[in-house]
């Protein structure tokens, strides 16, 4: 299994050619959230497969034939068949191979872990806004909507009185999540959890996961990017390389 260690593809490379059979290709970017969703996944599950990784500021043009949005994740399989969307590609993994189910069989479980995905789905733009903000400094207005929105996940885990969102073991809900949480640290918005003490408790179990934890970035390495990323740099996507 490749850990995607590899210098991103950039504008003016070849395409790589065919997957081979009995593996799986996931086209990725070391720091993208959504693509951790996807290696995740395929980790949890133990699939082989091989990690391609784009540079997304200066994109191959053969990537847009992968994905017409330009956007990583996509999974390519041996068939050539291609799958982006990286909550399609978690539930695709999850069927394509039944050995160790991370989404409940149960309709009404699976139905509840979508809902949770919906409250969950303020987030993600929250922290786009958060690295994308001028002055950090004075950030209390975004700082209070991340509250908000950590208020409705803590309802959830009381409610549940569970460690995970679907349960006392982790599947997939607690995998699309994760990504964003991963990044507090570095962000510097731990202090943001202080009044949700279960969502700290649920952030320190997936931690522990192996899964989670062999693929955690540290936060030098992250905040490294994070400064070249915004400032539109070319070589972000390859950053701690
Ligand atoms: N809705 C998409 C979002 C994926 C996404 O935004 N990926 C970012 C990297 S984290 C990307 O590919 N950005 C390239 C671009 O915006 O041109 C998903 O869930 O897969």
């Amino acid at each position: 299994m490749s850990g995607g260690s590899a210098k991103s593809l950039a504008k003016g490379s070849a395409p790589p050619g065919p997957v081979p059979e009995g593996l799986i290709r996931v086209y990725s970017m070391r720091f993208c959230p959504f693509a951790l969703r996807t290696r995740l996944v395929l980790k949890a599950k133990g699939i082989r497969h091989e990690v391609v990784n784009i540079n997304l500021k200066n994109k191959p043009e053969w990537f847009f034939k992968k994905n017409p949005a330009g956007l990583v994740p996509v999974l390519e399989n041996s068939r050539g068949q291609l799958i982006y969307e990286s909550a399609i590609t978690c539930e695709y993994l999850d069927e394509a191979y039944p050995e160790k189910k991370l989404l409940p069989a149960d309709p009404y479980e699976k139905a509840c872990q979508k809902m949770v995905f919906e409250l969950f789905s303020k987030v993600p733009p929250l922290v786009g806004r958060f690295i994308r903000s001028e002055n950090k400094e004075d950030c209390s207005d975004l700082k209070e909507e991340f509250r908000q929105e950590f208020s409705k996940l803590e309802e959830v885990l009381t409610n549940k009185k569970t460690t995970f969102f679907g349960g006392n073991s982790l599947s997939m809900i607690d995998y699309l999540m994760w990504p964003w949480f991963g990044w507090l640290e570095a962000l510097e918005l731990n202090e943001c959890v202080d009044h949700t003490p279960k969502l700290k408790l649920w952030m320190a179990a997936m931690r522990k996961d192996p899964t989670v934890s062999a693929l955690l970035i540290d936060v030098k390495t992250f905040q490294g990017f994070l400064n070249l990323y915004v400032q539109n740099s070319l070589e972000a996507c390859d950053y701690g390389l």
